[in-house]
């Protein structure tokens, strides 16, 4: 068939619509926590941006414009073998009458169609029965607990709800763009009337689409686009007036497609990061001590740092916001009886607006606009587990949260891992009930609304361990429903903080060990990588006090390898903004022995700047492996100026830049923000070099590890991408190294002329298929190819 062509009698109205004079653009984004409840998973109730300004062009369809009806049935494919395959849900009554599955070539099918029992836009549960064994269907996307167990769940169409928007791949060429938008009519044939359209908040030009009158297709092409990320947005309407579920397609121009492995993932505790704007600034003061007090970090400041290039130098190609969502003003007791505000952002009150002392919504769109600029990617703290007593859904539906007993409180059967799901982190912050149909709709649709609204790039999942699993696979659902048909991917990492040898069975799902509990929630259909807690442990205790030998750290390392499956992008890391400092732990302070919740305070805590060097040379020890490592490296600020700092909320102390920046830097009420030591500057620089190496050396990003020599004190390993792309990474923990012979004969350095080294320090030397490596006592250094 022919792509597209324009009928001499269609008609292009093209209709310049600010949010002002949009009817159907306004409220419907917002929709109440007590709205109608359709049913449907994921309702977020429109695509518009009330806020922003949204100009929508109006694409309408002629007389004759021929459309495809909705699908009403769902088929259910199970690839799994077997030869008696049968299906059994909520609608079958579960075992009391199941439905035989059909084998079709290698696969068993089965088309289920709406019925009184099996109601269009509601999720149910079901298992496949293969040889009379129950299982997960792992073609489908959706989870449902019914019975304490967990099923796959499906959605049938809504086919006779409202019309469809379906999109292709989007072909991004250079500056161009192209991609074919067909739309469905829904069921009762009502035809389609119009597509509303904005590319980037804008409306489209006239020459950028065709109609295909033929097909109910309209296919868009854009040429000459700036580098950075667009987005179009696409809602269609029948001539009822009924809208389709809005579609937005994200993709980027950029030179080379971007994989979240190709920098560093920077963590911001906005709070104490950059205080771009002291008019926002609103302390609780009183009892809470400044230590646990909000400081007056906001995303405005964020920016002004972003704009000076400070990421770019660090080699980040990913920012984590730490939780935007309004918080309450409240402050609490916690860990030790202590006082602490919500300056975390860990305590929400809403769902959908970004935090007054954080800038504002408008602070958000500004942050993440620049960043898209720069190339980089917009993670935002997601949390699905709890809220605080005083969110909006609280009062309205006291049937979403559960309050059972305190993680943690052993004495009364509530170890954090006796009930995991339920437990309480805190009595002041009411627990998600993700087994609750509405809770669940209503928190899926508050996750599509931050993409949609703010333009992020995806989600840090937080205490995804307490969180029922069918939040991960639902929410992806609705997110590539709405976000991924052209083919981006709305990236999710989460956070399950679980150790090498633990094991647990939840929902009848049994995970043995701590990678394939990590493992247990990434997919396709679900999280893309993981925080590696086990490697986390290993190496920082290797690397980070330089107590372990390094052929143990190796070994480790390479179990992260081989342990998890391929394809996933678990994030290495040395520490976070829950954990004591890296430098602290370099220090091996005894101060860490004296933490803020049991009543220390000042001089009884680790200091800010480090004087021993020695804490300096494990540094760049370790911070060059990370730098180095597969998967995504994740730094957390502070770690780049090597700042101490001891438990919970001692590794939380203001961040420091010094030069242009130090305007935005925070101190305590009537003293100066300290100024960074040379040390900590080097260090810094050191950093610098190391996100410099990590942006330049395509090996060192996208290559397979391939480990040379692993002795405990000396430890060489490599990356090849190409006959030049190969990048070699040396660890010393010992006294100074001469022209070492190391074996590289799993390396092809025919090609090689040279190698410079990225940090400075160091020689490499080809020698056959030898490297002669030298580098000085405790260093690490890492050789490029030329
Ligand atoms: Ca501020
Ligand atoms: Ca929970």
């Amino acid at each position: 068939m022919k792509l597209s062509f324009v009928l001499p009698s269609v008609v292009v109205a093209l209709v310049a619509c600010s949010a002002a004079c949009s009817s159907d653009n306004g409220d419907a984004d917002r929709p109440t926590p007590d709205g109608p409840d359709s049913g449907r998973i994921g309702e977020d109730g429109g695509g518009g941006d009330p806020d922003g300004g949204k100009i929508e062009t109006d694409i309408v369809f002629a007389d004759g414009t021929a459309f495809e009806k909705r699908e009403c049935t769902l088929t259910v494919r199970w690839t799994g073998g077997g030869s008696d395959v049968k299906l059994a849900g909520e609608f079958t009554g579960w075992a009391a009458s199941p439905l035989p599955m059909t084998k079709n070539g290698s696969a068993h099918e089965i088309s289920l169609a709406p019925s009184a029992n099996l109601i269009g836009g509601q999720l149910y549960g079901y298992k496949i029965i293969v040889d009379g064994d129950w299982r997960l269907d792992p073609g489908n996307r959706y989870r449902k607990i019914v019975g304490g167990e967990m099923n796959s769940g499906l959605v049938l169409p809504e086919c006779e709800a409202r019309p469809e928007t379906l999109a292709g791949k989007v072909e991004v060429n250079g500056s161009a763009m192209k991609v074919r938008v067909t739309v469905r009519s829904a069921a009762d044939g009502d035809l389609l009337e119009r597509v509303k359209a904005s590319l980037d908040e804008s409306g489209v030009p006239k020459s950028s689409f065709t109609i295909d009158a033929a097909a109910g297709a309209i296919d868009f092409a854009f040429d000459g686009l700036a580098k950075g990320k667009h987005t179009l947005s696409l809602r269609s309407f029948d001539k009822k007036g009924r809208e389709a579920e809005p579609v937005d397609l994200p993709f980027w121009v950029e030179d080379e497609p971007f994989d979240y492995r190709d920098g560093v993932l920077y963590m911001m505790l906005i709070d104490r990061f950059a205080n771009g704007n002291a008019a926002n600034d609103r302390p609780i003061s009183g009892p809470v001590h400044y230590d646990a007090d909000w400081h007056g970090g906001d995303l405005e400041g964020a920016l002004e740092v972003m704009k000076s290039g400070y990421f770019e130098k660090l080699g980040v190609r990913t920012i984590w916001l730490s939780p935007l969502n309004a918080q309450t003003d409240k402050w609490h007791r916690g860990d030790g009886d202590q006082i602490f505000s919500a300056y975390h952002g860990y305590w929400p009150v809403k769902s959908r607006e970004v935090e007054p002392r954080f800038g504002g919504d408008a602070a958000l769109r500004a942050f993440v606009a620049e960043a898209h600029r720069r190339g980089m990617r917009v993670l935002l703290d997601l949390i699905n587990n709890q809220v605080h007593d005083d969110h909006e859904y609280v009062q309205a539906h006291p049937d979403w949260f559960r309050k059972v007993c305190q993680c943690g409180d052993d004495a009364n059967g509530c170890g954090w891992s006796v009930k995991p799901f339920e437990c309480l982190f805190q009595p002041y912050l009411p627990d998600i009930d993700w087994t609750n149909a509405g809770a669940e709709k209503q928190f899926i649709a508050d996750a599509v609304n931050w993409i949609a609204a703010f333009d992020l790039d995806g989600f840090r999942v937080d205490a995804v361990k307490h969180v029922e699993a069918n939040s991960v696979y639902n929410m992806r659902a609705e997110l590539a429903r709405r976000f991924e048909q052209g083919g981006a991917r709305i990236f999710m990492v989460g956070e399950t903080a679980v150790g090498e040898n633990d094991q647990g069975t939840f929902f009848g799902e049994h995970f043995a060990n701590g990678f394939a509990w990590i493992d247990a929630y990434t997919g396709p259909t679900a999280l893309d990588g993981q925080f590696d807690f086990p490697t986390r442990h290993n190496m920082a205790d290797g690397l980070v006090n330089g107590d372990k030998p390094l052929n143990e750290v190796e070994d480790q390392i390479r179990k992260a390898e081989t342990r998890y499956r391929p394809g996933n992008r678990h994030v290495r890391f040395l520490n976070g903004h829950d954990n004591p400092r890296i430098a602290s732990i370099a220090a091996k302070d005894p101060k860490l022995g004296c933490r803020w919740a049991e009543g220390c305070r000042d001089d009884a805590l680790p200091p800010l700047a480090y004087a021993d060097p020695a804490v300096y040379v494990k540094l760049k020890r370790a911070l060059t492996v990370l730098y180095s490592m597969p998967g995504v490296p994740y730094l957390y600020q502070g770690d780049e100026v090597a700042f101490g700092g001891g438990a919970d909320p001692d590794m939380r102390r203001n961040m420091l830049f010094g030069g242009a920046l130090a305007s935005l830097e925070m101190a305590r009420p009537g003293s100066q923000a300290p100024t960074l030591t040379t040390a900590q500057l080097d260090l810094r620089e050191h950093v610098r070099k190391l996100g410099s190496a990590r942006t330049s050396a395509r090996a060192l990003r996208r290559g397979d590890r391939k480990t040379l020599l692993g002795e405990g004190d000396l430890w060489v390993y490599a990356y090849q991408t190409g006959p030049k792309e190969i990048a070699v990474v040396v660890v010393n923990r010992g006294g100074a190294v001469n022209a070492r012979s190391i074996d590289a004969s799993q390396l092809q350095l025919g090609s090689v002329t040279k190698w410079t080294s990225a940090l400075g320090n160091g020689t490499a030397a080809t020698n056959g298929t030898a490297l002669a490596i030298s580098v000085g006592a405790g260093e690490a250094a890492i050789f490029a190819a030329q």
